[in-house]
């Protein structure tokens, strides 16, 4: 035993010094591009087509942002019949040198192979880091069964090819090129990934390239596509050269279409520096008609890569443009009627697109996709907030319109709010539950109860019978309004019928909803005898109109109060009516001793303690559920409105008619 435990020591030690030792090869396997394969989800998002195409994007941003950097002017896409892609700028090209760190390989190769490479060779990089965007080329490669990247650089061409990130062979020099300079990169995404049957749309390429011309109106992106691929796609051609020099301008113009817009002219521009750090590009209109299902059109970009959450950039702009237009207000002696417009008011119709490059970019979010440096803002909102005072105070007549429309806007607002503010209000005061109710303290629906008891007497003891946690009461006043025979304005405007409603949880007419209702059951309790009766029918007839979905659902009860109480000795019985009484009397109560008869004439009359037995207690009453006889709806329907409705001679007929059933009335 002594023995393997020091075995055991011994090896701890050993393997604490091979890692000292061997840290720089465990860095190596850690860099490799075995985990993109294993996991390649991680990297990009999945294995579906929207993840196949991200392989394009990503190396179509690298193309771009060595067009962002004022290195390339052009880049071609190329689809190729076989499933092939290829991406080419005119740009530096990458470096082809050895890497200083790994001494056998070059620059090229590290790149490729390597997860993470490529920051220290690119000090001016707008690469995009975090979430999907800017996983590096090296994903590519891994994720692709066939790749080759051609180089032309300082007048001779290079390649090298990888397949499934690793490289089959080394760097070749292919010669001089005394024309040519930048990076080819072509591939073909890896069936074992993506799955046999795989392949690139066109159209999806075709529209993702587009996009990525108007946010560079300084590069020209060149469009080819195997004709086979096209032939039965009407709208995406063979070849076509995207170039549009008017950038966001070009791209919110094409946007607007025919669209009516508040001012004649779009209101765009981009910040001085044509290249380099900071650099900003925007376009904004107001179209009252809308943008497709959308009031608004709001897009925003960091070095290109969409940011669909928005972020500072498009915050900036907000800014900006309320700004502007509030002293726009000031000049224009608007102020008072501008003085609460808010950026949601100026954006609410606008089509609007802000493109931004900084340096370092960081995205935050779910899906990473919302801008989060703080100096994005100030970037923006100093570069648009000049540019848009001087448009509006250069045509007076459409900035007075602009702002118009957004001061309706506003107004629209606040009016929306206090619409809202009015309609919460009732609803809470619908909520603040009657007074007299004495609610139970379970504040789920669940396993709890309402006693809908007549009369304030007997409501009191009730409230000391029922089991505080599930069980509440609430006294009604007398006999309620009979809903069969009132109008809707009578029925909304009785105090017991919406107090009722009230303490149920539930609105009244369209606005009911059982899932509303705060118990899980309603019982009616009243006294027995003929008004009792009278009560439970009036109530019963309440629920059958306002919210059958109770009685369908089996949740309305009625409590089964005694009718008299037997006592002999200290012994008492009770018995729920006239028959149960003499039956009682003859089984229960062959003693000798005096026995003692009582009748309640009401609920009120009865001990807490007794109604809680008798009545109340789950474990000792007895209740009758109410049901709807859903095979009989027309008959339920002639009868309730035979008995309860407005007419009396179809009640007086009734009553000749079924006299003769009548046993026991008591009068
Ligand atoms: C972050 C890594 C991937 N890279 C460079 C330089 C130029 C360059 C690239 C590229 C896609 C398809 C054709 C920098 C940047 C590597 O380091 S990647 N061009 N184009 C590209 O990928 N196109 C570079 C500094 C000096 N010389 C060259």
């Amino acid at each position: 035993m002594a023995n393997s435990k020091q075995d055991g020591l011994f090896a701890a030690g050993q393997a604490k010094s091979e890692a000292s030792d061997y840290s720089a090869k465990d860095i190596e396997v850690l860099e490799g591009l075995e985990p993109v394969r294993l996991r390649p989800g991680m990297y990009i998002g999945g294995t579906d087509n929207r993840a196949l195409h991200h392989l394009f994007a990503e190396v179509l941003d690298n193309a771009m942002d060595e067009a962002v950097a004022g290195h390339a002017s052009r880049i071609e896409v190329e689809l190729d019949r076989d499933g092939y892609l290829s991406v080419t700028d005119n740009g530096r090209g990458i470096p082809v040198d050895p890497h200083p760190k790994f001494k056998d390989k070059s620059a090229l190769e590290v790149i490729m192979t390597t997860l993470h490479a490529g920051g220290k060779f690119n000090e001016n990089s707008y690469q995009t880091s975090g979430g999907l965007h800017g996983v590096g080329v090296s994903v590519v490669n891994a994720l692709s069964d066939d790749l080759t990247v051609e180089v032309a650089r300082e007048k001779t061409l290079y390649a090298q090819s990888f397949k499934r990130g690793k490289a089959v062979g080394k760097l070749q020099n292919l010669g001089a090129v005394p024309n040519r300079r930048g990076t080819k990169v072509r591939f073909h995404p890896d069936p074992e990934i993506f799955g046999p049957r795989a392949h690139f749309k066109p159209a999806r390429l075709f529209s993702m390239a587009r996009a990525k011309a108007y946010l560079q109106p300084g590069v020209e992106i060149r469009w080819k596509c195997a004709a086979e691929l096209v032939a039965e796609l009407e709208t995406i051609p063979a070849e076509a050269v995207f170039h549009f020099p008017g950038g966001l301008a070009d791209y919110l113009q094409e946007t607007l279409g025919s669209k009516i817009t508040v001012t004649p002219e779009i209101f765009s521009g981009r910040s001085k520096k044509e290249t380099g750090h900071g650099r900003v590009e925007w376009a904004v209109s107001w179209s009252p008609e809308g943008f497709g299902e959308a009031d608004s059109f709001v897009r925003s970009y960091c070095n290109t890569i969409p940011t669909l959450d928005g972020g500072t950039h498009e915050q900036g702009l907000r800014a900006a443009l309320t700004k502007g237009l509030r002293a726009y207000a000031d000049v224009a002696g608007m102020a008072k009627k501008a003085a609460n417009i808010t950026p949601d008011d100026v954006m609410i119709t606008a089509g609007a697109l802000v493109s931004l490059f900084i340096k370092n970019p960081e995205f935050q979010g779910q899906t990473k996709d919302r801008l989060s440096n703080s100096e994005a803002a100030r970037l923006v909102e100093n570069a648009v907030r000049d540019p848009f005072d001087h448009w509006l105070a250069g045509s007076p007549k459409d900035a007075g319109k602009l702002l118009e429309w957004v001061i309706e806007k506003a107004d629209e607002r606040v009016k929306r709010r206090r619409a809202r503010d009015v309609s919460r209000k009732s609803a809470t005061r619908k909520l603040r539950l009657p007074g007299k109710l004495a609610d139970c303290s379970d504040k789920t629906a669940k396993n709890t109860e309402i006693f809908i008891v007549e009369g304030e007497s007997a409501g009191g003891s009730a409230k000391q019978a029922r089991n505080r946690k599930t069980q509440a009461i609430l006294p009604l006043k007398g006999k309620i309004l009979n809903v069969e025979s009132a109008t809707r304005e009578k029925i909304a405007a009785n105090k017991e019928i919406t107090d009722l409603a009230t303490a149920l949880g539930v609105g009244l007419g369209k606005k009911f909803d059982l899932d509303d209702l705060r118990y899980e059951r309603v019982i009616i309790m009243t006294d027995a005898d003929v008004d009792g009766a009278h009560i439970a029918a009036l109530l019963i007839t309440f629920f059958y109109r306002f919210m059958p979905e109770l009685l369908e659902q089996g949740r309305l009860y009625m409590a089964m109060p005694p009718l008299f109480r037997i006592t002999q000795g200290g012994r008492s019985l009770y018995a729920n009516d006239e028959a149960h009484k003499e039956h009682l009397l003859a089984t229960e109560f062959t003693g000798r001793g005096k026995i003692e008869l009582g009748r309640f004439k009401g609920l009120g009359e009865m001990m807490p303690a007794q109604l809680k037995t008798t009545t109340m207690d789950p474990k000792t009453r007895t209740l009758a559920r109410i049901t709807l006889d859903l095979d009989n709806i027309p008959t339920t329907e002639s009868l309730v409105e035979t008995l309860m409705g407005k007419r009396a001679d179809l009640r007086y007929q009734y009553i000749q008619d079924h006299a003769q059933y009548v046993e026991d009335l008591d009068v």
